[in-house]
């Protein structure tokens, strides 16, 4: 197992478009175990493949407390929504930040699993938010698109101040 490098906004590379996985074989399934191991050490509760630069459609979540609840979804497509969250979101590629973001509240979610099969599942609530949430991350799409051009452009440049620092070593 490896713990895997999360890109952080505003690299370019999360605005990849992911492809569709096309062989889900061993060398998918290690990247998947990566993953799990990559997000439970963060901590968070989801990671989709963009943010470790892999830009293939697949994502992993788990939003128990007690790394109960793991599921991986490969080339997920929603096929029914319903109802509104509105849930303060944040994401490993922007650390630090939490804003309030609408999404839909249910969700009816086909997916590969990890054996290749197909599979349906029906989320509510944070589960239904954090695949909403990996799954634009797989169109190149994060949450603070969601927020006004002048709150984005405040955290980008935060972010950047931060990494220069980070890169000159200076607390
Ligand atoms: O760890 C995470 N927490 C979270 C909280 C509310 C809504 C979405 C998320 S996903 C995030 C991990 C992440 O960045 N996944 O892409
Ligand atoms: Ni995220």
């Amino acid at each position: 197992m490896a713990k895997l490098t999360i890109l952080e906004f505003p690299d370019p590379r999360l605005r990849t478009k992911a492809a569709p996985v096309e062989a889900v074989d061993d060398q998918l399934r290690t990247l998947i175990d990566d993953m799990f191991e990559t997000m439970y050490a963060a901590p968070g509760i989801g990671l989709a493949a963009t943010q470790v630069d892999v830009h293939k459609r697949f994502l992993v979540t788990d939003v128990s407390s007690d790394k109960s609840d793991p599921h991986v979804l490969i080339n997920p497509v929603i096929i029914e929504k319903d109802g509104i969250a509105v849930t303060e979101e944040g994401c490993l590629s922007v650390p630090g930040y939490y804003e309030e973001v609408e999404r839909a509240d249910h969700i009816r979610v086909r997916f590969l699993d990890r054996n290749g099969d197909e599979v349906e599942m029906e989320a509510e609530g944070l589960l239904a938010v954090c695949i909403q949430h990996e799954m634009d991350h797989l169109e190149g799409k994060l949450f603070v698109d969601y927020l006004s051009e002048a709150k984005r452009s405040r955290i980008r440049k935060r972010l950047e101040r931060d990494r220069r620092h980070q890169a000159a070593n200076v607390a």
